[in-house]
């Protein structure tokens, strides 16, 4: 059984998250043009209350997913069945179809009006590189060509292969170019160690790991292959090692295991047929950030990836075709999977990728990219809002950012703070923000605001149409508006996750388990976050169902009271971890990040534990406050409260190497 906190004491009362009174109204122009406007016009739905709420009914969801099926994807066969529930919790959507996505990300596109169409604008880091415009049917050419090259080394429908690349367009290739031939990708992200990619390449039993010679970092080339090579040496199921040469550093090749991208697809045909597989043929693996213990492998299918991701972009980014999109996250999660790869191809836009660093050559670097190629919708996440609003305003001031015209956020709550820095800098002080709440294993947004949404600052708004999300307290009752539990899906959707790689059990226990009993709840997908929904239905998300601390009787999320110090003008990131009191349970202790330009002093930390109070109420004012320079993040950018905890508690902090920043870690002061 999961352990959840605050499930042994029912009486502790629950803080408002959120008691947010400022509302963002769209625009009228942007309502009126909005995809998501044409479509309820057409069906007559006269509000958005009516429209969600239609399309994530019993009665109607499985009506609106075949019709959202058929608009974005061209079936080779067309499936008999929408959903079948028969072996819940395992679900199977789009029964008897045939599908290739590849063929609906490229080549339909290719043959058809897109074809010189540019489909990535790819950035390199180094200034002194020329940016390389790749239409659909470069794209074509290139994917089939190294799809040719796998099938020449034996690569099949069913095998898995560990891709290991940084930024470079040849990671979408090498992604397509599997999933032309029905072979599972497992991309891992190129920050990770050499362990990180064994322990993934062995779990899947991988044939083969694509990777690069080296990559740039800052401007400076660092070597990649070796890694692969180590990996490889404690993965056996690795049989080969494809290289593509980006930074040209000197690399080992070893006989007759390893072979050279250019040397692979010399020759090769332009043309490769798709293999249709079933829509439930496993698209890719992904494990996840792996917080706690071992990676999850999370098991995505085509049909579901192919139809919902591309469904929700149109929706909720309002993609027309002549809109630049830049999604900034990296490839190696599930954001990139689903809104750098898949989704944007299949709807046939134009995405920028950037290959480097933020802050390279400095941190103008987004804005002068943004500028450069007119970027209209920008992606990113809240920890980057706080990394550039820490740097001060200056920078996105230099450059002309008119181009933009919707602006998005996931993987974290965004504080208002943040919300309202990225709305006031970023968008002019008048774009909308979509603050979309998913996982690695939702494949696709599930709560999010649409452009016809009115907004509050920090709150992911609503459900999507299609998809049936709630708020439950421990028994399984739907809590009252005002108040908050485990937020979950109440019905399947088509993009989620299948399985875990080779673990049925757990992948039981952790999501499926928890309501399976409870009558009328079987079925019921927990995700694992807390949430609360205000008196208007909004909903708050707090963070990890771990995340919640309990001080004096007191339900507190980490994330609210770091919200609260951010807040503050002087902070620019914290990170709150409880501290065993005898007293009240827990104490919170907070490590914060000062702005650029202001200095560490008790009087500061005094200042920041009155703000807090001020804020949230005594009962969740840090006792203590502690100044640091870093705070331990994973790869995508969530701070790693666990660690943070461990180390100032004076307790083992466990594997971190595969942290973005496993040196934060020392700067964390005892506080035992
Ligand atoms: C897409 C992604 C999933 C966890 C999720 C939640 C947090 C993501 C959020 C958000 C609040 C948002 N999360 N988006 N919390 N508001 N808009 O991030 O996937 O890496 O698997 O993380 O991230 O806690 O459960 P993943």
């Amino acid at each position: 059984m999961l352990k959840l906190a605050g499930k042994e004491d029912k009486k502790l009362k629950t803080t408002v998250f959120q008691d947010e009174t400022r509302i963002f109204n769209p625009p009228k122009e942007l309502v009126e043009k909005s995809i998501v406007m044409q479509w309820m016009k057409k069906k007559g739905f006269k509000t958005e209350k009516e429209m969600r709420a239609w399309c994530s009914s019993d009665e109607h969801y499985l009506e609106f997913w075949d019709e959202m099926a058929k608009t974005y994807v061209d079936w080779h066969k067309t499936y008999t069945k929408v959903m079948d529930d028969s072996e819940m919790p395992y679900f199977h959507w789009f029964t008897g179809g045939e599908i290739n996505i590849t063929y609906n990300a490229v080549d339909r596109h290719a043959k058809g009006a897109k074809k010189d169409k540019v489909a990535y604008i790819w950035i390199p880091e180094p200034t002194d590189q020329p940016v390389q415009k790749i239409t659909y049917g470069d794209l074509y050419k290139e994917v089939n060509k190294f799809a040719n090259g796998l099938k020449s080394l034996g690569l099949k429908k069913g095998d898995r292969v560990s891709i290991y690349m940084p930024m470079i367009p040849q990671l979408p290739i090498a992604m397509l170019a599997c999933a032309k031939l029905g072979v599972i990708h497992s991309v891992v992200f190129s920050g990770f160690s050499s362990k990180g990619l064994m322990d993934r390449a062995a779990d899947c039993g991988s044939r083969a790991i694509i990777t690069v010679d080296g990559f740039y970092r800052r401007g400076k080339p660092v070597p990649l292959k070796p890694n692969a090579d180590e990996a490889a040496g404690g993965a056996p199921s690795v049989e080969k090692i494809i290289v593509y040469k980006r930074a040209g550093v000197d690399v080992s090749m070893k006989e007759g295991r390893d072979v050279w991208w250019h040397d692979l697809v010399k020759g090769q045909s332009e043309e490769c047929e798709p293999v249709w597989v079933d829509p439930e043929h496993r698209l890719y693996i992904l494990y996840t950030s792996g917080t706690t213990g071992k990676p999850k492998g999370i098991e995505h299918a085509t049909g579901g990836n192919a139809v919902g991701p591309a469904q929700t972009l149109h929706w909720v980014f309002d993609l027309k075709d002549d809109d630049v999109w830049w999604c900034t996250a990296d490839i190696g999660w599930v954001t990139g999977h689903s809104y750098i790869v898949y989704a944007p191809l299949i709807l046939g836009m134009t995405s920028l990728m950037y290959e480097g660093a933020a802050d390279y050559p400095d941190f103008g670097r987004w804005w002068k990219n943004i500028q450069d190629h007119k970027v209209t919708v920008l992606y990113t996440a809240p920890t980057a809002v706080r990394m550039f609003m820490k740097q001060g305003a200056e920078w996105p001031d230099k450059y002309d950012l008119s181009s933009l015209r919707l602006l998005g956020s996931v993987g974290e709550p965004i504080n208002p703070e943040a919300w309202m820095w990225y709305r006031e800098h970023i968008g002019r002080g008048e774009l909308q923000i979509m603050d979309t709440w998913w996982q690695t294993e939702t494949g696709t947004f599930l709560n999010s605001p649409l452009p016809i949404t009115p907004l509050k600052p920090g709150s992911c708004t609503f459900p999507l149409p299609g998809y049936d999300i709630s708020i439950l307290d421990e028994e399984g009752n739907e809590v009252p508006l005002g108040s908050g539990g485990n937020i979950v899906a109440l019905k399947p959707y088509p993009s989620m996750l299948r399985a875990f790689w080779g673990d049925k059990e757990r992948f039981m226990k952790e999501y499926w388990q928890f309501y399976w009993d409870v009558p009328g709840r079987r079925g019921v997908y927990l995700a694992g976050d807390k949430a609360q929904r205000d008196k208007d239905g909004y909903f708050f998300i707090q963070g990890r169902i771990d995340d919640v601390l309990s001080v004096a009787g007191h339900r507190i999320a980490n994330a609210e009271v770091e919200s609260a110090l951010v807040a503050h003008p002087k902070i620019a990131e914290a990170a709150v971890v409880g501290k065993p009191d005898e007293v009240k349970g827990e104490s919170i202790v907070a490590f914060v990040i000062l702005r650029v330009g202001n200095e560490p002093s008790p009087e500061l930390a005094k200042d920041a534990i009155a703000f807090v109070r001020k804020t949230l109420g005594p009962v969740a004012a840090p006792t203590e406050v502690h100044f640091v320079n870093d705070l331990p993040k994973t790869r995508s950018g969530k701070i790693m409260r666990r660690v943070v905890k461990a180390r100032a508690l004076g307790n083992p902090v466990g594997d971190i190497s595969t942290l973005m920043n496993p040196e934060a870690v020392d700067g964390i002061p005892k506080i035992v």
